[in-house]
């Protein structure tokens, strides 16, 4: 896939009416911190356009990134962040559950789960409850760059473990955003989603 425009075009709320979009959507979701908001960047050859911070929560809104005027990218606010309050968590959680489940375009769910790390509870429920919804997901183990390329392929194996997945043709696909291993094959999805 080759970049040609990026930009962010809604930004929703909690009470916002969520866009009607007539082309194709595919959304990023994981807890928070794991790397959606750089993955995003990363495949939009942006540096900064969705905003990164270390600090846990800075996506708050689902914000809708228009690539190449034909397929929106969908940030999402990460869950699971344990410095926000109960009130905070559930808006975030509904809004996320609001989105999937109404979404008319919304083709394929991108899962972060950092790799270094066991799935966490919420990655787990997320996941089942995405494949409940029977919802395409793909997971994307985030910040590769941090392993050794001889433990990225345990690792892997090991999030396929912890979710169940052994039995769902699941595709788990490494990712860094700095030094963009796994683009290419990411962009090949979407490259599929648009019958190109
Ligand atoms: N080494 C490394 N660091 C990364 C990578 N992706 C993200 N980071 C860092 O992880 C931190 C969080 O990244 P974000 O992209 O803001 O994470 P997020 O999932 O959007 O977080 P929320 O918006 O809070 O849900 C930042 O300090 C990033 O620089 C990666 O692939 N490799
Ligand atoms: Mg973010």
């Amino acid at each position: 896939m080759k970049i040609k425009t990026a930009e962010l075009e809604t930004v929703c709320g909690p009470t916002s009416q969520l866009p009607h979009n007539t082309q194709p959507e595919v959304a990023f979701t994981g807890k928070s911190n794991v790397g959606k908001s750089s993955l995003i960047n990363s495949l939009m050859n942006r540096k900064s356009l969705a905003r990164t911070s270390a600090q846990p929560g800075k996506t708050q809104t689902l914000n809708f990134y228009h690539l190449n005027n034909e397929i929106y990218l969908v940030d999402l606010p990460g869950y699971g962040y344990a410095k926000s309050s109960k009130v905070e968590r559930e808006k975030w959680g509904e809004m996320i559950e609001r989105y999937i489940t109404s979404s008319e375009q919304l083709e394929v769910v991108f899962l972060l789960i950092d790799i270094r790390h066991d799935p966490t509870k919420n990655d787990i429920e997320m996941y089942n409850w995405l494949k409940y919804m029977e919802m395409q997901t793909i997971v994307i183990a985030t910040k590769s760059d941090k392993l050794k390329k001889h433990e990225i392929q345990k690792s892997v194996k090991n999030i396929e473990r912890c979710l169940n997945a052994e039995e769902d043709d699941l595709i788990i696909v490494p990712y860094s955003s700095v030094t963009k291993e796994g683009r290419e094959e990411i962009w090949d999805f979407f490259d599929q989603i648009l019958g190109n």
